[in-house]
């Protein structure tokens, strides 16, 4: 299959996407645009408009929970369960942590200390409830990392870098989900899924968008 991620640097959905990708070895090239200025041929390719996208043999998948899927349907090792009931929960926190990732970008947006402390409480509470789904680890469902792993790694790259310069933030982190953080940061797959100067990239954007955690020095 000739494989081809359309991405945007930052974007932790189209992180998925690579995180599987690697997960399977494959080969792929990733294609970038500037979402603040998509070329055309992306605009009539692309349903809503988003990334990620993946070209397989030419056509065109979107949404990273069903190219993700795709991906594992078609390329060992399988990472996801045989059992279609786990497979239809975990789908179900994979959505879970799509409303997670917008969470975290209204913390990160949020303009001013009031609106970030009102942000930092919605996410204590939504963490709290993952945190009582999360069993004994290292990973969701136990020895094995999955689909669901792959789905979570891109907000807790993002959490650890905001934690970094917002400590206060570690408070809202229950301890087993630190560690499972820590498990998903480790891996290699996650860590070659973003761009070499992605923390400067990162960064950069949002001091651009008067973000109050990324403003402050
Ligand atoms: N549900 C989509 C969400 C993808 C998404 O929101 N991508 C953002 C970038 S991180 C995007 O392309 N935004 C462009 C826009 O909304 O115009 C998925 O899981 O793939």
């Amino acid at each position: 299959m000739n494989l081809e991620l359309v991405s945007f640097a930052i974007c932790p959905f189209v992180q998925r996407a690579a995180i599987v990708l690697n997960e399977k070895k494959a080969l792929y090239q990733v294609t970038y645009i500037d979402l603040d200025n998509p070329p055309d041929w992306f605009n009539d390719i692309s349903p809503f408009g988003k990334v990620p996208l993946l070209k397989v043999d030419g056509e065109v998948l979107f949404e990273s929970a069903i190219i993700s899927e795709f991906l594992d349907e078609s390329l060992p090792p399988m990472l996801q369960s045989d059992n279609p009931l786990t497979r239809a929960k975990h789908r179900g926190w994979v959505e879970y942590g799509s409303n997670l990732l917008f969470e975290q970008y209204k913390l990160i947006t949020a303009r001013d200390g009031d609106e970030y402390q009102v942000q930092k409480a919605g996410m204590g509470g939504s963490l709290a409830r993952l945190a009582n789904e999360f069993n004994s680890g290292p990973y969701f469902s136990g020895d094995q990392f999955a689909l669901i792993d792959a789905a979570y790694a891109p907000f807790f790259m993002r959490f650890q870098l905001l934690t970094e310069r917002q400590e206060d933030l570690a408070e809202i982190m229950p301890s087993k989900l630190a560690e499972w953080s820590e498990h998903l940061l480790a891996r290699q797959s996650v860590q070659e899924s973003v761009p070499e100067d992605f923390t400067e990239r990162f960064t950069g954007f949002f001091a651009g968008k008067e973000s109050y955690i990324f403003n402050q020095d």
